[in-house]
């Protein structure tokens, strides 16, 4: 069987008993991630950083147009450009720029201007989503839904971070556009989050916050 531009999809049942099961064991795996902000500098083989990225890569996207680009970063003398320009940035944004209602959710976090983590981890995947494509010929065409898509991605490369056993923070340095001179990206990518990636630090912390439950994030009508 088979028409233009379409094969047979690869799936394959699984037994009732199975599926609650790997449902199970992924929802007890995924609910073990936490973001920290802790950071060893102990080195991560490229490869790891590689096949997440490529994990990231399997997400859905608008039209299938794929539109993200990861850069990874371990450069050590690009890390600390990274971080000189985002901590610049954020001294404003928590100096001037943040409103109390915003303080008031993050104080608990325990935010501040300083980013250690741009140089303690010894990788810095930075996503940039791209607003428009450039066909084959040249041509510059729009892209479609690509926040959703870089989210999905986003959300598939922090599980396969997590899933291989190291630490992520999704970090938003305000406003971004100096990711796109540092790292001599196009004006049509535009960077959407900041992730150090590594082993978390031998004393790392994290807040001691708790998830919602099923009832607060749910609603069903069966
Ligand atoms: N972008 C800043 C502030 C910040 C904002 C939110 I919303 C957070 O959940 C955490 C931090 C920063 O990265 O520090």
């Amino acid at each position: 069987m088979s028409s233009d531009g379409f094969v047979p999809l690869d799936w394959e049942e699984l037994p009732d008993a199975e599926m609650q099961k790997k449902a199970l064991e992924l929802f007890e795996n995924m609910n073990k991630r936490r973001t920290t902000r802790h950071f060893s500098s102990r080195h991560v083989p490229k490869e790891l950083i590689e096949t997440a990225i490529m994990c990231g890569s399997t997400a859905p996207s608008g039209a299938h147009l794929q539109p993200w680009t990861f850069v990874a970063v371990s450069n050590q003398e690009l890390k600390a450009k990274m971080r000189e320009a985002a901590e610049a940035e954020e001294r404003k944004t928590y100096s001037e720029r943040m409103p109390e209602a915003w303080q008031e959710v993050l104080q608990p976090l325990g935010t501040d201007a300083v980013k250690e983590h741009m140089t303690d981890a010894p990788w810095i995947v930075v996503l940039f989503r791209q607003s428009k494509r450039i066909r084959d010929n040249g041509e510059v065409g729009p892209t479609y839904y690509s926040t959703e898509s870089c989210g999905i991605a986003a959300g598939m490369f922090i599980h396969a971070i997590h899933n291989m056993g190291l630490v992520t923070l999704t970090h938003t340095p305000s406003p971004m556009g100096f990711l796109r001179d540092i790292l001599d990206r196009p004006d049509h990518e535009h960077a959407m989050l900041v992730l150090p990636v590594g082993y978390p630090a031998e004393d790392a912390m994290v807040p001691n916050i708790s998830r919602k439950s099923l009832e607060e994030v749910s609603i069903f009508f069966e």
